[in-house]
């Protein structure tokens, strides 16, 4: 008994995206079997080394639907209190986001609100969200602090994302933003509080382990390319992998950069030039489109998609959910947006949300259905894996498996 799987899921069609030459690495009547929270068999059917009743202590059939990995939200900002409707309209009425911004709203106000917030109430408001999420087959997310801006609330902050990841049973990769904007108490002293940063924050966040990595936001209304490196300099010197907010908005030369420090990851990129996009290519980071921000700011130049295939660089797509930029609930519709703004097609949506997101988290152990991967699996209300970006909304997930065990906050 003690060599039995734990569980065995019979008839499904299994997306496993694990780069076996098939689009999607689809099996037709596969099954899917895991033991300790990894997956020990992801094959078809007939390819079984026993009688499933023999093999699994629980067997259960998914009446052909689509089994994919668990999906990886692998940008957003999901921690934060209270919400930006207001500026919505504000931008409706004809203001840019840099101009908010420049007013002293957008970002900061978020400060404002995540500072009052008490730990439990940020946790409270935060998990609302994160459960969303979940319901539609996310099952590994990385949050980023950066509503923060002191010590204090920074450590909120990543104490809350960690107690997120506790509390739902799901993977949570935690990113250190302190180079997001500069809090008021610092205004007009914008490298005073790149030396807080710097000197003050990050060793003791490193010191802390609440981060997995560390993030900053290169750009005009934001940080230079300068202030940007010091931070990469220092996240280096603690032995923290960088990620990078470049050229959302105007080119930096924030790809650059990132693929300068081996960034996991460059996100944004619309306005990122060839070389940059080469120098990503050769440091192997991945390039994160996040279609909800490029929708919500009505930008018009798209990221160079094509450049980016052309030199083999791996893209994630993600939500950037955020009360700003991208209030988007839904990774699945990040996925559509993808396709249908972005031209990407619904395998490389899925790719971009599965291997290529592990990738830009460091993450090995996920992203596809393979054994020795962890058992985080999602069965859908659907038959081929093109209609998780082809569906608008909704909620097509029908169960979610996290480790082998059913998503307990899960719908
Ligand atoms: N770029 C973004 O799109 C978000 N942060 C960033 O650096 C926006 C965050 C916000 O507006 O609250
Ligand atoms: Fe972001």
């Amino acid at each position: 008994m003690n060599e039995s799987w734990d569980g065995l899921l019979l008839d499904c069609r299994l997306a496993t995206l694990a780069g076996n030459g098939i689009a999607f690495g689809l099996i037709d009547d596969g099954a899917l079997g895991w033991k300790d929270g990894h997956i020990v068999f992801a094959a078809p059917m007939s390819a079984l080394p026993g009688r499933p009743d023999a093999l699994a202590r629980e067997v259960h059939s998914a009446r052909s639907a689509l089994v994919t990995p668990g999906l990886i939200d692998c940008h957003t900002h999901l921690v934060f209190a209270g919400d930006r409707a207001a500026e919505f309209e504000l931008r409706l009425n004809g203001a840019s986001y840099a101009d908010i911004a420049k007013a002293g709203g957008g970002i900061v106000s978020t400060v404002t609100n995540t500072r009052a917030a008490s730990e439990d109430d940020l946790l409270a408001q935060s998990l609302t969200r994160a459960r969303t999420l979940l319901a539609d087959g996310v099952t590994t997310l990385e949050i980023k602090s950066g509503y923060g801006l002191d010590l204090e609330n920074e450590t909120k902050m990543l104490r809350v994302a960690r107690r997120i990841g506790d509390e739902l049973g799901i993977g949570v990769r935690t990113t250190f933003l302190g180079a997001h904007a500069v809090p008021p108490e610092f205004a007009g002293r914008q490298s005073d509080y790149v030396d807080e940063v710097c000197i003050h924050m990050l060793p003791k966040i490193a010191h802390s382990g609440l981060a997995d990595a560390v993030d900053a936001f290169c750009e005009n209304i934001a940080f230079t390319p300068s202030e940007t490196r010091r931070v990469f300099e220092t996240a280096r010197a603690h032995g923290l992998p960088v990620k990078l907010h470049a050229d959302q908005l105007s080119d930096q030369g924030g790809a650059a950069l990132a693929a300068e420090f081996g960034a996991l990851s460059a996100d944004h990129l619309e306005y990122t030039n060839e070389a940059g996009i080469g120098a990503m290519a050769a440091a192997g980071s991945v390039a994160v489109m996040l279609p909800g921000a490029f929708y919500t700011l009505r930008e018009s130049t798209l990221p160079p998609i094509e450049t980016f295939r052309r030199h083999g660089v791996a893209l994630a797509v993600a939500s950037d959910l955020n009360p700003g930029t991208s209030p988007l609930l839904s990774l699945r519709q990040a996925m559509n947006m993808a396709c249908t703004l972005f031209r990407m097609t619904p395998e490389e949506a899925l790719l971009g949300t599965t291997v290529h997101a592990a990738r830009a988290l460091g993450l090995g152990d996920r992203g596809t259905l393979a054994s020795g991967q962890r058992a985080d699996f999602v069965i859908w209300n659907a038959s081929h894996p093109a209609e998780l970006c082809y569906w608008i909304g909704g909620a097509l997930a029908r169960q979610v498996f996290v480790g082998g065990h059913r998503a307990a906050g899960a719908a």
